[in-house]
């Protein structure tokens, strides 16, 4: 099995130590660290800020898994763009935007990895020509805007239809939403990339992220063999 990459979500993270926090992680084994950014608008809230964003990036060398979860992200892309360094990922939502393509063209040129974000309701059809130009592609398996929320099962289906796709397109997939292990055992080995862990999983446990991370990492070896 290749190697699963784990993701923080960053906004389930202890805001009153940020510092502390992304310390802890990185000394668990987390891979990048996921940033929930909102407007309020494209989403009926407002997680993580561009200065939270800068903040982290400041603070780790691993990294940056941006999710923008904004309307027109055309219109303030370069903010993230310049506050970015290559190695790390923006994800829009194709609905957000009328011309999808182009944003996802600045975001390549300015060397940073493209990916997409579907939605539960989003088909993978809609999105199909954008496969080509992405490099990662993150499944919602929540509806966006909340940490903490049900896994809506029926997008499993949409796992297996965009797994068959990966090789002849050339993307990665990613999961997002609810992330418990069950779900890493059953997905993993299909053939998903990395998984978002938020408060399912590795946030609010009263277990350290060491130990939980070490019990994930035990996991997917014990599925790998
Ligand atoms: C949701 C957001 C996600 C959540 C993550 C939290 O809008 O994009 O990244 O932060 O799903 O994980 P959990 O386990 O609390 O659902
Ligand atoms: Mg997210």
């Amino acid at each position: 099995m290749q190697n699963i990459e784990l993701m923080a979500s960053m906004m389930c993270a202890n805001y009153a130590n940020l510092g502390k926090e992304v310390r802890e992680l990185e000394e668990a084994g987390i891979d990048s660290f996921h940033i929930d950014i909102m407007d309020g608008r494209y989403v009926q809230n407002y997680a993580m800020s561009l200065n939270d964003l800068k903040s982290i990036r400041r603070l780790t060398d691993k990294p940056l898994d941006v999710h923008l979860m904004i309307e027109h992200p055309i219109n303030t892309i370069d903010l993230f763009i310049n506050s970015l360094q290559r190695g790390d990922t923006i994800y829009i939502h194709p609905e957000a935007e009328y011309h999808p393509s182009t944003t996802l063209q600045k975001i390549i040129n300015a060397g940073i990895t493209p990916g997409i974000a579907i939605n539960p309701g989003t088909s993978v059809e809609t999105v199909y020509e954008m496969l080509r130009i992405v490099d990662k592609v993150l499944v919602m398996s929540v509806n966006p805007g909340n940490a903490g929320q049900m896994y809506m099962p029926y997008v499993g289906e949409k796992y297996q239809k965009l797994l068959a796709y990966k090789e002849s397109m050339g993307f990665d997939v990613y999961w997002d939403g609810a992330c418990s292990m069950d779900k890493i055992v059953d997905f993993a080995p299909k053939g998903v990339k990395g998984f978002v862990l938020g408060t399912t999983l590795l946030f609010g446990k009263g277990c350290s992220y060491v130990d939980t991370m070490r019990i994930i990492r035990d996991k997917i070896k014990s599925i790998g063999n």
